[in-house]
């Protein structure tokens, strides 16, 4: 058995690069790794990679994370500017004994003295989207922070290993230096090839008060299904915040056991996820939480039409 699951619809592409490699044999470090690229590439989607939207001071910082679930070997870069491919410098990381998470000038230096690609990651269009920001929070009662979508992925391939991967440029008009849950194991990812992965997207400093892809793990160890074991650990955890602190921020989860067997939950609307297995084709679901139990809907050739549609209209200054 092989599978792939990852959050969005922007990770559809990738899955399907993915679910080809693993199809044919691939392992499912070079398969999350190709698919998280695909979405890193492409300069529509905001929120990863190139085109990604910027902090306050215009200038894209970006966070990935790589997990083997054989090894439990761990590589994250946070903060990093002026590199094409996060991910894969995360992946390397992955590979030294220590030093594993470098931020910043740091990450830079490595990626640097390790041969990745450079690149300018600010496009026109996301410097567009920043000058209409600054003028929305000056005039609405718009947060600074509202839109943003991370990738994160679990993988399985045929001999069993297991992978997880996030790659996202944060929230939107961050203060520079701001680290969400992305790169973070146990909040933004977490995998064991013994068992399953996790991993999320949303308000990341709400995610790591919960270490909420570790907690799914951990129930599907103890015998959860992973959809059960999303909605517990995603409904206890919003409720816990709700209680606690008054509100609950974003959060939606995906997840995948050894089997091949897959969940996701949410506690906001309109949550779309992408998801590729031995025996079920690419395919993007929307879900909503009903009462504790997550739906999912098979999306409809017009929402990914209207979706691809908005992300690449073209976009005027306000
Ligand atoms: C972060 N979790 O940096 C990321 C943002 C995100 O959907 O996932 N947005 O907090």
């Amino acid at each position: 058995m092989w599978g792939i699951i990852a959050t969005w619809r922007m990770a559809v592409e990738g899955i399907t690069k993915a679910s080809e490699m693993l199809k044919n044999g691939g392992n499912a470090g070079d398969a999350i790794e190709v698919a998280v690229k695909e979405v890193e590439d492409f300069p529509y989607y905001k929120s990863v990679g190139y085109g990604g939207l910027p902090n306050e001071e215009m200038e894209v910082e970006l966070d990935a994370a790589y997990m083997d679930g054989d090894t439990l070997d761990i590589g994250a870069v946070a903060a990093i500017k002026d590199f094409a491919n996060p991910i894969s410098i995360a992946r390397r990381l992955s590979q030294e004994s220590v030093n594993n998470l470098l931020v910043g000038e740091g990450a830079e230096k490595f990626a640097h003295r390790h041969g990745f690609e450079r690149k300018n990651m600010l496009t026109d269009r996301a410097k567009i989207h920043y000058h209409n920001r600054v003028k929305e929070v000056q005039e609405t009662e718009i947060k600074p922070y509202a839109g943003h979508d991370t990738v994160g992925m679990v993988c399985l391939d045929s001999a069993g290993k297991m992978t997880a991967a996030t790659s996202t440029s944060g929230l939107f008009m961050k203060k520079k230096g701001r680290v969400g849950d992305s790169p973070i194991s146990g909040s933004g990812f977490y995998v064991d090839s013994e068992v399953g992965g996790a991993s999320a997207t949303g308000l990341g400093e709400d995610v790591m008060k919960g270490c909420v892809s570790y907690e799914i793990v951990r129930l599907m160890k103890e015998g959860m299904h992973p959809q059960q074991a999303c909605e517990t650990a995603v409904n206890l955890f919003d409720k816990t915040l709700r209680e606690r602190r008054g509100k609950a921020g974003d959060m939606s989860l995906i997840a995948m056991n050894n089997k091949g067997e897959w969940g996701v939950a949410t506690n906001i609307e309109g949550f779309s996820f992408s998801v590729a297995t031995e025996g079920q084709e690419p395919i993007v679901y929307l879900t909503k939480n009903v009462d504790g139990k997550c739906i999912h809907e098979v999306a409809s050739q017009e929402w990914l039409d209207e979706y691809m549609r908005t992300r690449t209209a073209p976009l005027v200054e306000k």
